[in-house]
């Protein structure tokens, strides 16, 4: 039986491209010190942030080989997102992980041929599990981008006992209904990792212990201290922090989409430089740059 026991805080590392847009794996030693030095004790790679989706297998093996090497000293759970390419190089990206010795793997549904029902998606899943029979493995929920809208609670009820490894979801939706349900499935016993920046303190305050979201790279020190807050019932606390990173968030975002915008953010925010996103996404102009750099000093977050 595969154990899963992280929970708690997890950042979804941005993949470091060079001026050219090449992969920059050099970076990837000093990126796990700088969040480790903040208090992050996980890291996941290749989600929406890492633009795992926009890389070739090699590329993506490259990446978690760097961060399989330097996780043995940062003492960091290495967890690593799979799927969004076709099934044959899913497989092969999930076995690669597990030879690496990954502590969780994260696997996004099939972005073309997707499921419709929990049946669907559990016999997907089963087939990436079987590719990595020692390694625990969560779904990655993130309808807005996916499309896939199986409700939650209803396929985590229906996958329990059917796939060996499987041990819970990244829950990225603003829907905290729906996620408070997907925490009451089995029991309560699979791991539910919310993944959006806004709602932490009202997740932590329904019962989620455990979160996955971008500005963990940026302003580590604010989902931490809400989860303290939350966990030692300050809840006046935990909102003004909140607040603060929410606005935080919608400086960031407002000229653009997110994953160009969030890595802008960690360049001015940070010692680290993850340079600029791959196409199709849209890096910001110098002027944009330079407004949110304002922005966000007028809002004491620089
Ligand atoms: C899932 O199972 C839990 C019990 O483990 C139950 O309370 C809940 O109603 C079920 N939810 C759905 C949507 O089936
Ligand atoms: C609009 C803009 O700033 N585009 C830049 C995005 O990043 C690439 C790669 O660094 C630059 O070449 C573009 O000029």
């Amino acid at each position: 039986m595969v154990k899963f026991t992280y929970r708690g805080l997890c950042a979804p590392v941005f993949t470091v491209f060079n001026k050219d847009l090449t992969v920059n794996v050099d970076v990837i030693p000093e990126y796990a010190k700088f969040l480790a030095g903040n208090g992050i004790k996980g890291v996941l790679v290749h989600g929406t942030s890492g633009e795992g989706m926009s890389m070739t297998v090699t590329e993506r093996k490259s990446v978690v080989e760097e961060w399989a090497k330097i996780v043995k000293t940062t003492n960091q759970h290495l967890m690593v997102q799979v799927g969004g390419c076709p099934l044959p190089d899913v497989l092969e990206l999930a076995k690669h992980a597990e030879q690496l010795g990954v502590d969780s793997l994260l696997c996004l549904p099939d972005l073309y041929f997707k499921p419709t029902n929990p049946a669907d998606l559990i016999s997907y899943l089963k087939i990436v599990g079987e590719a990595a029979p020692t390694t625990p493995l969560l779904y990655y929920h993130i309808p807005e981008w996916t499309g896939v809208r199986i409700d939650m609670a209803d396929f985590l009820n229906q996958s329990v006992g059917k796939i060996p490894t499987f041990h819970g979801i990244k829950y990225t939706s603003n829907d905290l209904s729906g996620g408070a349900a997907a925490l009451r499935a089995n029991d309560g016993k699979y791991a539910v990792f919310l993944g959006a920046d806004t709602l932490l303190a009202g997740a932590f305050t329904m019962g989620f212990d455990s979160a996955i979201a971008t500005t963990l790279n940026i302003w580590p020190q604010y989902a931490v201290q809400i989860l303290e807050a939350i966990k030692a019932n300050k809840v006046e606390e935990a909102r003004e922090i909140q607040n603060r990173l929410s606005a935080a968030c919608s400086i960031v975002t407002k000229n653009g989409a997110w994953v160009p915008t969030m890595k802008a953010a960690m360049n001015l925010a940070t010692p680290i430089n993850v340079g600029h996103a791959r196409p199709p996404l849209r890096n910001l102009t110098a002027e944009q740059t330079n407004e949110m750099q304002s922005s966000l000093r007028a809002a004491s977050v620089l």
